[in-house]
Order: structure tokens, then sequence, then C-alpha cells
């Protein structure tokens, strides 16, 4: 029997800081995982090497159900970001190891391709209205068929989603949290009509997405998609902070606007009533944060039964570790619907190889066994850890709120 001879924990920032797990196998087979948690990554590594890699070593890593099982089951203490993604970096490493042993891309494990590729959107922002618009252009010319505006509010210093000039948008990109304005009236006065502007700009078919970024009460959630419903939008995402299930009941009965959920929640438990009583149209757990391929999966099987479709996150924050195996299974799913994605800057493909190529639109996954992802863990080595925090919103009155 073939065993796990070896886990170790790479912290590297290549442009920006990224946890991989490299699972190796008394074969020579070796799989990669992603553990990055933006702005928490050493409480991820720790958890790892402290309490995981010890766990694996003499395991078989074929038994992927099991060993996933097993660290969750067997910490007693269950879900949270923490753990989650520290079981997603293991399941996903053995999910690459299973295809390269099969001599299988993952997606043939996984059932084989139910699409050609995912279609995925990408992220347009403006510090105004023009520069939105010619920012939405950029990516309709690059061939995105789905795309997300988002753009800043006059009298609102530096909101969610603006870049500060770097290669991409990084909202992690200062040694301590950064403090950032948030005026609802100002956003509910503003943003449906920029986001009218882009649609007008756009024409009717193409898809159109916004992020709301957890700032509204349901009740302002509700007002905000109706004011933007003639616009047709893709969906609203993260319109009310997550925890609170029912809440997105209020929003749901008060507008026909899509809406999109997930991208930090992490377990089965914590979407199952908004699945299971169609409070949402997306979720957004991702393979990274939401337990691996194996939870994952579960996750869309659920959301399938009561037809909710899949829009898994896929910030930069997401390795492009992460990122193979979203397409992985993204391209198997019946219920897919979007996937996010932030083209990862320049710097971090000199550690990460990915085999996946955009085209018409979509993601297509390599066909090479495993995830077809390399990783050159000498160039990691050439950038080591730089901490950096997301940032914090305060309301014009100085008080904090949901970022
Ligand atoms: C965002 C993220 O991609 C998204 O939809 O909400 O950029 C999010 O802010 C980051 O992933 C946080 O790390
Ligand atoms: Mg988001």
């Amino acid at each position: 029997m073939s065993t796990i001879t070896e886990a170790k924990v790479i912290v590297s920032s290549p442009g920006r800081n990224f946890v991989t797990l490299k699972i190796t196998t008394s074969d020579g087979v070796v799989g990669w995982g992603d553990a990055t948690l933006n702005g928490r990554e050493l409480a991820v590594a720790s958890y790892l090497r402290d309490h995981v890699c010890p766990l694996l070593v003499g395991r078989d890593p074929a038994r992927i159900e099991d060993t996933w099982s097993y660290l969750y089951k067997g910490a007693y203490w269950r879900r949270g970001p923490v753990t989650m993604t520290a079981i997603a970096a293991v399941d996903v490493a053995l999910w690459d190891i299973k295809g390269k042993v099969a001599g299988l891309p993952v997606y043939e494990l996984l059932g084989g391709r139910a699409r050609e590729g995912a279609t995925v959107y990408g992220h347009a922002a403006g510090a105004d209205v023009p520069e939105l618009l010619d920012d939405v252009a950029r990516f309709r010319d690059e061939g995105y068929l789905a795309v997300r505006a988002q753009a800043g509010l006059a009298g609102v210093p530096g909101v969610y989603g603006l870049g500060h000039g770097g290669e991409v948008y990084d909202p992690a990109d200062a040694a301590l949290p950064e403090e950032q304005a948030w005026s609802t009236p100002e956003y509910l006065d503003q943003a449906p009509k920029y986001l009218a502007a882009v649609r007008d700009a756009i024409g009717p078919t193409v898809h159109l997405l916004h992020d709301v970024h957890h700032r509204l009460s349901p009740n302002e959630a509700a007002r905000f998609g109706r004011s933007v419903e003639e616009l047709n939008l893709f969906w609203m995402e993260d319109p009310t902070p997550a925890e609170h299930q029912e809440g997105f009941r209020l929003i749901r009965s008060r507008t026909t606007t899509p809406i999109a959920v997930g991208e930090i929640l992490n377990s089965i438990w914590d979407v199952q009533h908004l699945i299971t009583e169609q409070l949402i149209d997306y979720v957004r757990t991702s393979v990274s944060h939401a337990g691996g391929i194996t939870h994952l999966r579960r996750i869309f099987n659920l959301a399938e039964l009561y037809q909710v479709r899949t829009g898994s996150h896929g910030a930069t924050d997401l390795s492009p570790v992460s990122l193979s195996a979203a397409v992985h299974l993204d391209v198997t799913v019946p219920n897919f619907g979007i996937q996010e994605y932030m083209a990862h800057m320049r710097l971090t493909h000199e550690v990460f190889r990915p085999g996946y190529r955009f085209a018409d639109g979509m993601l297509v996954p390599s066909d090479a066994p495993g995830l077809g992802v390399e990783v050159d863990e000498a160039a990691a080595e050439r950038f080591p850890y730089d901490p950096k925090y997301l940032p914090v919103a305060r309301r014009l009155d100085g008080s904090v709120h949901d970022w």
C-alpha cells in the first residue's frame, strides 16, 4: 500500500500571501493543496503544521473520504474558517494525488465533464462611472461574457472593490488594517445609477454582477434589489451579512433580483437553510474555504435539489491550486452557475503554474493527470511571508460597519 510520507506547509508571498500544502507519497507522487485564509494565513499554517501534518504521515492517500472524516470528526471542534481551510488543503492535495495515480484529470474522477468549461466573471471597477465603463469594456474586449461592476461613491473614500493602482485589485494590501469609509444612504443612491450606466453600455444580455459585500440590512437589501430589478442583474452578492440565514427570507420575499451568498461560509450546515428554503439563487462557498472538493461537492449536490446554482468564490486570495480544483469540480456539476475569476498577478505565476486556460469566456481545465498545476518550491522561497490585512469599514460617524 502506498502511504503518505511527508506533509509540508509552504508559506510564500509571490505578489500576495499563499499557504500551500505539499503531500508526498511513498510512491513519490506529490499532491498540492491551498490553505490560504486571507489576513489569517499563519493560523491555518500552524493548524496544519502542528496538528494535521503529523496525523497524515503513514495514512493511505487513496482514502479521501476517510481522511476527511478523520480530520473533521477527529478534531472534535467543528467548522469555522481555519479548520475547514486546513481540511480543504488536505482534501484537494489527495484528489490531486488520486488523479496522478490514475493518470486522469480530476474532473474525470468526479464523473466527467458536463460542460466544456466554467463560464467566469471578471472584476471591473472604477473610481467613477467613466472609469468603470472603460474597465467593463476592457473585460468585454478580452472575451468575458460576464462582468462584475463596482465603482467608487462620491463623498465616501475607499469603498470596497477599488484597487490602489496595483496590477490586480487586492483588498488585503496594508501591514495593518486600512480603515475605509462607508455610507449606506450614498450607496443606495449611487450604486443603482452606476449599474444602470453599465447595463446601458453592455446591452441587455451580457451578464452583469454586483457585490454588495455584506453592507446592508435585510430591509435595505430588499430596497436595493428592487431598485435594480429592471437592470436584470445576474446576481447581487452578499446583500446582508451571511450569518443570519433567516434575514434572507425578507430579501427574498421582496425582490426578484437573484441573490448569491457563501464566500465566508465554510460548511454545508452554514448554507443548509439558505438552500433548502430556497432563500438564495447561487451558493458561493469555495473549494479552499469549505472543506475541499469532497465537502463542496456535497453542498453543490444539496443545492441541485433546490434549484440553487453554484457561483464559487474565486478572488486572488485563492491560489491557482484551489482555482484549478474549483474548475475541475465546476465542469462536472449539473447545477453549475458561474465561477468568479480574478486573474492572478504575474509574480504569482512564478510560483504556481496552473494548466487551466481562459477561452470563450470560460476557464477550461487542463487534461493533465490530477489538478494539472505545478508549484515551484524554489521560487516560493524567494517570496517570504509579508503580513497583510483586509480593511475595516467605518460609517461616517466613526462606528465600525461590516467591511
Ligand atoms: C470578494 C473578495 O471576490 C469577492 O467577491 O468579496 O474580494 C473578498 O473581499 C476577498 O476574497 C476577501 O479576502
Ligand atoms: Mg464577494
